[in-house]
């Protein structure tokens, strides 16, 4: 990488506690490591190398490791402190049992007996009420061979069809519009194509603090000479370093992106060669958009006329560029639409498939991408497959060694399942990797969803907040206690190595898995011996797929760094870039780049419409919800890591100052915000950064702490995704 022009550290500085000041930089315990282990950071879908330092069991500290291409060594503060975790003292040790007479709500009870009472209820509930009246509600940071295993366990074990997870809040509508445009669901690019863009446009992705080493391939291209346009309901820190920056107004991003487009037409900055031969449905979309004045466009997304012109202008007469989005348009109840806006605008610059052509979703979890390819998805079987086609339930049945008919239709989505056990339909639940009682939207209501339930399961290391309402809780593994691959943010299959044993009672999550299937006296097709073996498996089961990992060996993958799918044979290369002239395409085989069968990519309609709950007088603010730097998702790992809670102790309510100003509330006050669903006390930060009829609060807490209890359950009718980013709010000064 060229050198930048400055540090992440400048970049993030200013902008409160949560800066990332640690990029970079080697943590010295004074204790001489017995070995160094490379691998990656357990935290989010960029998936940085690193090297773990262990000394008897134990890690002690990190080395930086330059060898990996995609970070070379940096890191941000989370992956810099993940190694405090293990010697956490909330670390699960043993499995645990409810008992209302301990303090704790759990007494420790014997690994096997807490494995049998498990098997127990999933049988005494499946023969009660049918095999679906039991539901798995999975995760993405899993590595791929767990979650492969997780859609085979619910499949062909417990036969239920109501397996989904937390995916599900996060990268489904990226999902759903880039199979709709593209065919297939994956970065188009690797990243090494930004720097050598001439635009890089981001939409609703706080990059800075949300995927900080991206932030180095946007200042490379800045670099370069790009033109950064960044489009934001706040200046987030990445925006203060952009070209041009479009305030947007929440939930309005579809509006924009059909505005450019009219422009685009109107200027003839279109490909039309791109167009003839390589898109369909273009027509219809230039037809729709028509409507899209800059005048219309302006008065919807509230932003000024000669910031949407300048920004079509930009984008429309590039060469090259890059479009980046993130959940700030995927979380809405229009989420796809949103997406497929944004792909309009590529599709019609014809700046894809070639170097420095880009476009991508930024995964968010660890494993976001390989997490949402084996077949944990409600509808989805191994290898991107559609568990409603007969064909592919043929194939993956064969794999499994059971009849076709015998493999469930499709589940519920993740929040659906919330309500089928609110609805007494769901009787028992096993959660692994997943904390919806803090990360669903209008989580009161999960809450009396889950003291509903007549058994609950948990595999997790810590006893995060939606397990305190298990039955049995089973002490499951640390990213850095096992080994198996996981797909990062670009399409690179990596590995992650096991550095440390799991302590204690505490198993290798996959391990558990087996062991109820082996109490449940169904253990065919569950007694896999090592990680590499499910991946065997999960190689053969994904052949022939869109997401076809059957060239891809731990070997290759340790070999050339990681390997990017599609991968359809061990001579392969694998597909860095895709849509390329000439590239792999199991689909269209030779008819064209897309993954379809004529190898045309599509233009989709992308309609506007208004958040499902729009202001009023009564509630008369948007909020809109996201992140920090320091802590990582519903916070059950970095709120028990020292350093990063100093960052960032608490949640707070960004407020710009004329609205404080109108509601009497000063920077620090205590405010109480309110939405139809809930309320939260918490701190205020004035800020000039955000739009004066937006308020945001960070989601990372629970309790009385946490926004969900705000948010609205509205989910996209396509992707199932909540929308996070938009409901209305009312706020006032605490009492003091
Ligand atoms: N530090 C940290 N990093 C993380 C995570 C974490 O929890 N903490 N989580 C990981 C995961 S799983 C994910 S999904 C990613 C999320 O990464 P991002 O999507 O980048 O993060 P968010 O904070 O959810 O939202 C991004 C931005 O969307 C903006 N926004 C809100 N509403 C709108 C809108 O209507 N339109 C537009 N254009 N923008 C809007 C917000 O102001 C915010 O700046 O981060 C990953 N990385
Ligand atoms: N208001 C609001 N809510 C949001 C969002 C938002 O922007 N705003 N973002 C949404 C998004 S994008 C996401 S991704 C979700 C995330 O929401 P969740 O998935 O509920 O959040 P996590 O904190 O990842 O919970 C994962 C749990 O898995 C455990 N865990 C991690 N790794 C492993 C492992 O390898 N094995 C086992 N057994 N357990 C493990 C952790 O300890 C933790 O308890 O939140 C969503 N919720
Ligand atoms: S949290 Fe993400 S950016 Fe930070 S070190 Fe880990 S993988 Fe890298
Ligand atoms: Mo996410």
């Amino acid at each position: 990488m060229a050198k930048l022009p400055v540090s992440i550290e400048a970049l993030t500085k200013g902008f409160g506690p949560h800066t990332a000041q640690s990029i970079g930089k080697r943590v010295e315990t004074g204790i001489e490591p017995d070995r160094v282990v490379n691998t990656h950071c357990c935290f989010c879908g960029q998936q940085c190398g690193i090297q773990l330092k262990v000394k008897e069991n134990e890690v002690i500290g990190f080395e930086p490791r330059d060898s990996f291409p995609f970070n070379q060594g940096m890191l941000c503060p989370k992956g810099v402190k993940r190694y405090l975790q293990g010697s956490h003292p909330d670390r699960l040790l043993t499995a645990l049992e409810r008992n209302s007479e301990s303090s704790s709500g759990f007494i420790p009870i014997d690994y096997n007996k807490a494995i049998e009472r498990t098997a127990k209820e999933i049988t005494r509930i499946q023969s009660s009420f049918g095999a679906d009246a039991f539901a798995i509600l999975s995760g993405a940071s899993l590595t791929t061979e767990k979650t492969y295993l997780m859609g085979k366990f619910a499949r062909i074990c417990l036969k239920t069809a109501n397996i989904d997870y937390n995916g599900r809040l996060c990268m489904v509508s990226a999902a759903a519009g880039n199979k709709k445009a593209f065919g297939i669901d994956r970065a188009a690019n690797p990243w090494s194509d930004i720097p050598k863009a001439e635009v890089v446009w981001i939409s609703g992705a706080n990059i800075a603090e949300c995927a900080p080493i991206t932030t180095n391939y946007v200042w490379q291209a800045r670099e370069n000479g790009a033109k950064i346009i960044v489009v934001d309901p706040r200046i987030t820190p990445i925006a203060r370093t952009c070209h041009l920056f479009l305030p947007v107004k929440p939930g309005r991003d579809v509006a924009l992106f059909n505005g450019i487009l009219h422009l685009m037409i109107e200027h003839n900055w279109i490909n039309h060669e791109f167009i003839n031969s390589h898109t369909v449905g273009f027509e219809a979309v230039a037809q729709h958009v028509k409507e899209w004045t800059p005048k219309k466009t302006a008065e919807v997304t509230g932003i000024a006329e000669k910031l949407i012109r300048k920004a079509a202008e930009l984008w429309g007469r590039a060469e090259s560029s890059f479009l980046l989005h993130a959940r700030g348009i995927e979380h809405h109840s229009h989420g796809v639409e949103n997406v497929l806006g944004a792909i309009n605008i590529v599709l019609a610059s014809g700046r894809i498939g070639r170097e420095g052509c880009g476009y991508a979703t930024i995964t968010g979890q660890g494993n976001g991408q390989g997490g949402r390819e084996h077949g944990q998805k409600c509808d989805q079987l191994p290898g991107g497959r559609d568990i409603s086609n007969p064909e592919h339930r043929a194939y993956i049945a064969k794999v499994w060694g059971v009849n076709p008919d015998e493999l469930p239709q499709a589940g519920v989505d993740a929040y659906e399942i919330m309500r089928k056990i609110e609805r007494g339909e769901i009787r028992g639940l096993l959660t692994i990797c997943f904390n919806p009682k803090v990360s669903l939207p209008d989580n009161n209501f999960v809450t009396r969803a889950l003291e509903k339930l007549e058994f609950y399961a948990a595999i997790d290391f810590f006893l995060n907040e939606t397990a305190h309402h298990a039955d049995i809780v089973l002490p499951g593994s640390l990213h850095e206690e096992d080994e198996g691959v996981v797909t990062q943010i670009e399409g690179r299959v990596i590995k992650i190595n096991k550095v440390v044993d799991p302590p204690g009672d505490a198993k290798q999550d996959w391990k558990i898995i087996q062991d109820i299937a082996k109490s449940l006296g169904r253990e065919r097709g569950f007694t896999f011996s090592t990680p590499a073996e499910i991946f065997q498996e999960l190689r053969i089961a994904s052949k022939g797929g869109i997401a076809d990992y059957s060239g891809i060996t731990y070997d290759r993958i340790e070999q050339q760094n990681g390997i990017f799918w599609p991968c359809p044979s061990e001579e392969h290369t694998g597909t860095v870039r895709l849509f390329e002239e000439g590239s792999f395409n199991p689909i269209a085989k030779g008819n064209g780049r897309f993954y379809f069968p004529d190898g045309k990519a599509r233009f989709n309609l992308a309609l506007y419409k208004p958040p499902a709950e729009d202001v009023d007088e009564e509630f008369p603010i948007i909020l809109t919800t996201g992140r920090v730097v320091s802590h990582f998702l519903s916070g059950t790992q970095t709120r028990r890591i020292g350093p990063l809670v100093d960052q960032t102790p608490s949640p707070f309510v960004e407020i710009h100052p004329r609205l404080a100003d109108r509601l009497g509330i000063k920077n620090g006050d205590m405010t109480t915000v309110v939405s139809r669903r809930g309320e939260i006390t918490i701190k205020a930060q004035i800020v000039n950064t955000i739009r004066p009829d937006t308020v945001f609060i960070p989601y990372h807490w629970p309790g009385k702490q946490s926004a969900n209890q705000l948010t609205i359950a509205a989910q996209d009718p396509i992707s199932k995704i909540p929308e996070y980013k938009v409901c209305a709010v009312k706020l006032f000064r605490a009492e003091q």
